[in-house]
């Protein structure tokens, strides 16, 4: 693809925040301080997750880069930034959440293959770009199709990135063309991120975002787009982020068994307090993100300071200065809500938060019912301790 390409070492990647917990090096995976998600809203770009599976791409000449739209339509066709650009710019605040988010936890309740992370492989970011609906509309798909004339009911967004897992091919991933084709669902090919130019890690010069669904679908540097029947069947659909039951190991895995993770459930954490914290005896503020996926608005979260005795209610907000309705028009449907309470504390305790979302949906209470191989989807009540100590400890 002229425009964009894909180095196969990781002389050439680009600069990042130093204070990112690094957990892999190459191909490059960090997360920031747990602190920095509730400082604000929007995350930075410098604070937000880093999620690769191989070398960062480079483009050469921004000019020159298009996507090419291939299968199951009636004519094939490339698409120019500048085609991009022309097309009604849409601007949606969505969390993407890496499927992983939260493993690290899993993997001491029974080992788990995977990066390890903590509890910030999640951030929420002000996307901008044109809607795929639109974009398929241009290449002759219309508004909410299921199926095109020729079968297509699915899109693949293929990357060219060189993944180990895919034995040095792309990344790749699809959603169905209902979702691809519908305004509502919001998907965008964006090109800016907190109103700057994508950078290069998360994904420049164009990417898809799909809210309410698991990261590994937002496919980054997109070189490609099929129209095709079945769901793509690369690695990262079929091999990983899938949940298995408890029982499914390394020996009797079937991974044909599952359908690729697509939305994500209910989830929050505290991210105001470590995990153990020392503490002066007194008040203490508790803050951290509460987060659905498939645009479920956030309808509670509960916080208990006793290990789990008893609850108390957080206030819950997005933008400042504007109440929190979870499911109104006002409020931003695939974006976190940051939630705040304080408590008086006296003695060592465990603070463990869980949240609902608007469909009723709850966090397990403990990691062990919903512990699968692959150590994806843990969102399990959130735990830290605390112990309290006198000034100068
Ligand atoms: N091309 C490409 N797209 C990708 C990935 C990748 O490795 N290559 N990682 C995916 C995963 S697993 C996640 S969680 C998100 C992370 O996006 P971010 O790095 O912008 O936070 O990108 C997704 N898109
Ligand atoms: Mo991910």
């Amino acid at each position: 693809m002229p425009g964009l390409r894909a180095p196969s070492d990781y002389k050439q990647e680009p600069p990042r925040h130093p204070a990112l917990a690094i957990n892999s090096k190459e191909p490059f995976n960090a997360e920031p301080h747990r602190s920095a998600l509730v400082s604000s809203y929007v995350t930075p770009v410098e604070f937000f997750y880093k999620r690769n599976h191989g070398p960062i791409p480079i483009v050469d000449d921004v000019n020159k880069y298009s996507v090419s739209f291939t299968g199951l339509i009636d004519n094939q066709k490339e698409l120019y930034m500048k085609d991009i650009w022309n097309l009604p710019k849409y601007t949606v605040t969505a969390t993407l959440q890496c499927a992983g988010n939260r493993r690290t936890a899993m993997s001491k309740s029974q080992k788990v293959r995977g990066v390890g992370w903590d509890i910030s492989a999640i951030g929420n970011a002000v996307w901008s770009g044109a809607k795929l609906a639109d974009v398929l509309e241009l290449i002759g798909i219309p508004k909410y199709s299921n199926v095109t004339s020729r079968g297509g009911k699915h899109v693949e967004f293929v990357s060219i990135d060189k993944c180990k897992e895919e034995n040095g091919g792309p990344y790749k991933a699809s959603i169905p063309l209902s979702q691809a084709t519908n305004p509502e669902a919001d998907v965008l090919l964006a090109y800016e991120m907190n109103g700057e130019t994508l950078n290069r890690d998360h994904g420049y010069p164009l990417r898809v975002i799909v809210p309410g669904v698991i990261g590994a679908r937002s496919v980054k540097w997109l070189d490609s787009i099929n129209i095709i029947a079945n769901e793509c069947q690369g690695f990262f659909m079929q091999k990983d982020y899938k949940m298995f039951p408890p029982s499914v190991n390394w020996d009797n895995i079937n991974w044909s068994s599952r359908r690729p993770q697509m939305d994500f459930p209910v989830q929050c954490a505290i991210c105001s307090l470590e995990d153990v914290n020392m503490v002066k005896p007194g008040k203490i503020t508790i803050k951290g993100y509460a987060v659905s996926g498939g645009g479920r608005g956030i309808e509670r979260v509960d916080v208990s300071v006793d290990g789990g005795k008893t609850w108390v209610e957080a206030s819950r907000s997005q933008k400042s200065g504007m109440l929190y309705i979870s499911d109104d028009e006002s409020s931003d449907k695939w974006a976190w809500v940051l939630f705040e309470t304080e408590a008086d504390i006296s003695q060592a305790t465990e603070i463990i938060a869980k949240a609902v979302d608007i469909a009723g949906n709850v966090q397990p209470e403990n990691v062990e019912v919903i512990w699968n191989l692959r150590g994806i989807l843990n969102t399990s009540w959130h735990r830290v301790h605390v112990r309290v100590g006198h000034s100068n400890l």
